[in-house]
């Protein structure tokens, strides 16, 4: 079997928008395959793709950075405590959007180098996305 075509398969798959339905099990408890071999597909280039159940920790800081690097934030999905500032940089050439999945917040569009901030002061979990390219997913984990 040739991977490298099934991988060009994918990124044509979710350039069309069928990156809903793969992303979904990004997110799952055990990923799919399709999640799997979506994520170095065309997302995630030269950035280490992180793997769907890996939590970055950073705790106990004031403020902590998020990259927005090749449709992808990085890094993904973080575990925080409360009061820490998230500043999200735009580093890639197309805008991307910050926004809460339960409309808790929303940015605006971001145009390369523009940032992002928000203090997260209560504790839970709160999925994020791009409205723009809405396979951009990523997690923040406020924890005590
Ligand atoms: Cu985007």
């Amino acid at each position: 079997m040739n991977r490298g075509r099934t991988y060009m398969a994918l990124a044509t798959a979710t350039m069309l928008g069928l990156a809903g339905v793969l992303e979904l099990g990004a997110w799952a408890p055990t990923p799919s395959a399709a999640a799997t071999q979506s994520m170095p597909a065309g997302m995630v280039m030269a950035h280490q793709p992180s793997s769907s159940q890996s939590i970055t920790k950073m705790l106990h800081r004031s403020v902590v950075r998020i990259a927005i690097r090749n449709f992808a934030f990085g890094p993904t999905k973080i575990e925080i405590s409360p009061g820490t500032r998230i500043i999200w940089t735009n580093n890639d050439s197309d805008p991307h959007t910050v926004t809460s999945v339960k409309h808790i917040w929303a940015s605006d569009a971001l145009d390369t180098t523009n940032t992002f901030s928000r203090t997260f002061r209560t504790t839970g979990s709160f999925a994020y996305f791009c409205t723009i390219h809405p396979f951009m997913h990523g997690m923040v984990i406020v924890k005590k």
